[in-house]
């Protein structure tokens, strides 16, 4: 059994499936792809994954991509090591729920600030020319789109709108972590993996300016007790190749 995982670092998409790797202990080969220098686009990637990002699950020659997709395979391909699942329809249930929740309404909004505050001084510093060619690789449209936005500035509508669904989002988890410790009831799940990984790891200094201690003082301490794992802290101690001075709000970054 071969388990490979090509990723960048430990945040956003690739955290999210680093995170259950390391919770159910699996031995896996570490890729790591240099998104600062476009390796998500060079032929040798897409020919793995033709939508050019990251990460990619190779389980002896099985692609699996897509976070989400990714994580609930590992659930299945590995059903004796630690499930991060519940085991009830219902549980089930509730956990894809948040999940669809997150890859919806979060990851994009949280996104476009990390691009704001990073991708865009990266695009810039690229003379226009070599990066209308690096651009011109991309496969996904939207990608494509969205480095041209990250170069030339997103709006101020852009950035207030996602402001705003990530005042939703933060509210909606606040609410559910109200009733129940974690997002999908009474067990940590992938649901928990997928917000923190997204929205909920450094919340208050990505977002200071929502106010989150008011806020959402249960959701800082469930982010608390996620990053206190010692599955989630292995994962977050994977390489972190972010130029230093562009690190201030990594947490959001791709
Ligand atoms: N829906 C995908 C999103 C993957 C994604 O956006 N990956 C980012 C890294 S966090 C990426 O590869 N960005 C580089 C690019 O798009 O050029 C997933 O869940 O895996």
């Amino acid at each position: 059994m071969a388990l490979k995982l090509y990723h960048a670092e430990p945040l956003a998409n690739s955290l999210k499936s680093l995170i259950p790797l390391k919770e159910k202990g699996l031995e896996f080969e570490s890729v790591y792809i240099d998104l600062h220098q476009f390796e998500q686009h060079e032929p040798w990637f897409l020919a793995i994954n033709p939508e050019g990002q990251v990460p990619v699950l190779d389980h002896d020659g099985v692609i699996v991509t897509h976070t989400t997709v990714i994580n609930e395979y590992l659930e299945d391909a590995f059903p004796d090591a630690p499930p991060l699942r519940p085991a009830d329809p219902a549980g089930k249930a509730r956990m894809r729920y948040w999940n669809k929740f997150s890859d919806e309404h979060v990851m994009n909004y949280v996104s476009i600030w990390g691009w704001h505050r990073m991708v865009g001084v990266i695009a810039r510093s690229i003379e226009g020319g070599k990066f209308e060619q690096l651009v011109q690789r991309i496969p996904l449209h939207e990608q494509r789109m969205k480095w041209r936005s990250a170069r030339s500035g997103f709006s101020e509508e852009e950035l207030d709108d996602a402001t705003r669904k990530i005042e939703t989002a933060v509210d909606k988890v606040e609410a559910q972590l109200r009733k129940t410790p974690w997002l999908a009831g009474d067990a940590y799940t992938l649901a928990d993996i997928n917000f923190f990984s997204y929205c909920g790891m450094r919340l208050a200094k990505m977002f200071p300016h929502i106010g989150t201690r008011k806020r959402c003082p249960k959701l800082l301490a469930w982010a608390e007790r996620i990053e206190a794992r010692p599955a989630v802290q292995a994962a977050l101690a994977m390489p972190d190749h972010t130029n230093p001075a562009l690190r201030t709000f990594s947490g959001d970054v791709h």
